[in-house]
C-alpha cells in the first residue's frame, strides 16, 4: 500500500470506529466494496428466490384471510430484493450483472430456500423460524457501516417482524386444532428446525469473512452468537406452541446462561450451498423461466423510459 492509500485506509477505519456512516461517494477499500456487493447481492437473491417456496402455497391457502396475508408477505419479499439490489448498485455494479450471476448459478443465496414446502404448516414454520432467524441476523444490519445498506435494512426488519408474527399465528392456530393439524405442525417443525439454524452460516471458526466484516462494522455479531440468541428465543416459543424442537441435546446450561444444543450437520449445509440441496435446481429453473418470460416487461419499460428521455430533449 502506498502512503496515500494507507492514510485513506486509516481515515476510513477511524470513521467506521466513530460510527460515521460510509456513503457511496466516500473513499472505501476495494475489499470493503467487494464484501458489501457479495453480502448485499446474496441477500437480495435470497429474498427473490425466497418467494418461491411460499408462492407455492398461495393458491392453496386455507382461507381468504390467509391467502391475502401470504400474498402480501411474498410481495414484501420482492420489495426487499429490490431495495437490496438498489443498495448494491450504489457500489458500482449493475442490477443486470447481479441477476446474471444468480441465473448463471455463480452467486450464492441462502441455503434455506432450497428446501421444499410440503404442507400448509410449512408456511407457518417459514414465518416463525425462517423469518425469525432472518430478523435475528438482520437487526444488527440496520447499524451496518454502509449507509444505503443500513437504511434499507430498517424497513426490511419492520416487515420481517410482521412476517414472523403471521407465521407464528398460523402455527398457534394449528396447535389448537385437531390431532391431524397438531401432527402436521410437529412434522413441519421437525423439518425446518435444523435448516433454520444453518441460515446463520458456518461456525465462527469456519467463517471466512466474519472477522474482517466485524472490524468494518458490516456485521456486529458473529454467526455463532446470533445462532445461540435465536435458539434461546425459540425454546419458550416452542413450548407455547406445544411442539418439540427436534434436538435431544437441547438443554439449559446454567453456567453459560444459554441453551446447549446438538451438532449441526455441516455436510448437509455445504452440499446445499454447493447446489445439491433438495430444490436447488428447481429454484434456478423457476428464476430463469421468470426472467425469460418477463423480458417483454423489461423491454416495454425501457422503451417507455427511452421515449420520456426523447420527449424531454
Ligand atoms: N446459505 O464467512 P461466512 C431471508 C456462505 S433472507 C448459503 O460466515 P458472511 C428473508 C457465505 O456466503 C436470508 N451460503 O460469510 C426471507 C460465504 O461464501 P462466499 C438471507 C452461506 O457473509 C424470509 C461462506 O458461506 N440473509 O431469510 C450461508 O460473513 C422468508 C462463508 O460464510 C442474508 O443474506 C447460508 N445460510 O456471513 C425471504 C443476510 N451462510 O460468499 C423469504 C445478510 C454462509 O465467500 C422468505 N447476510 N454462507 O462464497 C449475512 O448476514 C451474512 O452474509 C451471513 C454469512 C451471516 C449469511
Amino acid at each position: 500500500m502506498n502512503a496515500t492509500i494507507e492514510n485513506l485506509a486509516d481515515h476510513f477505519q477511524a470513521k467506521v470506529d466513530a460510527e460515521v456512516k460510509i456513503e457511496p461517494k466516500d473513499w472505501m477499500p476495494e475489499k470493503y466494496r467487494k464484501t458489501l456487493i457479495r453480502q448485499i447481492s446474496q441477500h437480495a437473491h435470497s429474498e427473490v428466490v425466497g418467494m418461491l417456496p411460499e408462492g407455492n402455497w398461495i393458491t392453496r391457502a386455507p382461507s381468504l384471510r390467509r391467502k391475502a396475508a401470504l400474498l402480501a408477505k411474498v410481495q414484501d419479499e420482492a420489495g426487499h430484493g429490490l431495495y437490496l439490489y438498489s443498495a448494491a448498485e450504489t457500489l458500482g455494479i449493475s442490477r443486470d450483472e447481479l441477476v446474471d450471476q444468480l441465473l448463471e448459478g455463480k452467486a450464492k443465496y441462502s441455503s434455506i430456500f432450497n428446501y421444499p414446502t410440503l404442507s400448509w404448516a410449512d408456511i407457518g414454520s417459514i414465518g416463525w423460524l425462517v423469518d425469525g432467524a432472518a430478523i435475528m441476523n438482520q437487526v444488527m444490519l440496520t447499524r451496518a457501516s454502509y449507509g444505503p445498506y443500513a437504511r434499507a435494512m430498517v424497513r426490511i426488519c419492520k416487515e420481517e417482524s410482521f412476517h414472523q408474527r403471521q407465521g407464528y399465528e398460523i402455527l398457534l392456530t394449528l396447535s389448537k386444532g385437531t390431532d391431524e393439524q397438531k401432527a402436521m405442525l410437529q412434522e413441519s417443525v421437525n423439518r425446518w428446525w435444523w435448516p433454520a439454524l444453518m441460515m446463520f452460516g458456518p461456525n465462527d471458526a469456519e467463517s471466512t469473512h466474519s472477522e474482517q466484516s466485524m472490524k468494518w462494522k458490516i456485521k456486529r455479531k458473529s454467526n455463532d452468537e446470533l445462532r445461540q440468541q435465536f435458539i434461546d428465543a425459540c425454546v419458550g416459543q416452542a413450548e407455547f406452541l406445544n411442539v418439540t424442537l427436534p434436538d435431544p441435546h437441547l438443554k439449559w446450561n446454567e453456567e453459560r446462561g444459554h441453551f446447549d444444543f446438538g451438532d449441526i450437520d455441516w455436510e448437509e449445509f455445504w452440499e446445499v450451498v454447493k447446489g445439491n440441496g433438495p430444490c436447488n435446481r428447481d429454484r434456478l429453473k423457476a428464476r430463469r423461466k421468470a426472467h425469460e418470460e418477463g423480458a417483454w416487461v423489461r423491454d416495454a419499460a425501457m422503451a417507455y423510459a427511452g421515449k420520456r428521455v426523447e420527449s424531454r430533449e
